[in-house]
């Protein structure tokens, strides 16, 4: 499986209750590796811009003001098909239905709460990590372990 980058942000509540260190601990132990990583609280702008394909759904307001409520820790992690594989360890959308041992899982109970939001598909990540980043921001380097994280 290629190489390949997703974009991750612990959302205002996994922030405000100090889950940042559990969060990142579970995909560092995974073994995906952190390339970019930065704590902002969004503009209105940029959480239009993110949310922008839930804008004519009756959450989007509320999540809009959520996500912009605080600082958001945004992350871009690395890996062999990291994208499908940071959503499993994020878990279902809804807290209440994601399967334990996921963060959502483990962390959270309310769907306008869920801790973290994580790209869906190879164009979102593409997007969201243009929309959060510069390329300036994201490091490129091999951790002295890398052959123990492919896929062989
Ligand atoms: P994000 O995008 O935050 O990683 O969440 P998901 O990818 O798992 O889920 P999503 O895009 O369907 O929802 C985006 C965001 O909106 C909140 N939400 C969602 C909400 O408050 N009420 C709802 O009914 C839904 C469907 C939670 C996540």
């Amino acid at each position: 499986m290629a190489s390949e980058r997703t974009f991750l942000a612990i959302k205002p509540d996994g922030v405000q209750r100090g889950l940042v260190g559990e969060i990142l601990s579970r995909f560092e132990k995974k073994g995906f590796k952190l390339v970019a990583l930065k704590q902002l609280t969004p503009t209105k702008a940029l959480a239009e811009q993110h949310y922008g394909v839930h804008k004519d759904r009756p959450f989007f307001s509320g999540l809009v003001d959520f996500i912009t409520s605080g600082p958001v820790v945004a992350m871009v992690w690395e890996g062999d098909g990291v994208i499908a594989s940071a959503r499993k360890v994020i878990g279902a959308t809804k807290p209440l239905e994601a399967d334990p041992g996921t963060i959502r899982g483990d962390l959270a109970v309310n769907i306008g709460r869920n801790v973290i939001h994580g790209s869906d598909s190879q164009e979102t990540a593409h997007f969201e990590i243009g929309l959060w980043f510069q390329p300036s921001e994201i490091n490129e380097w091999s951790p002295s372990d890398q052959n123990w994280r492919v896929e062989m």
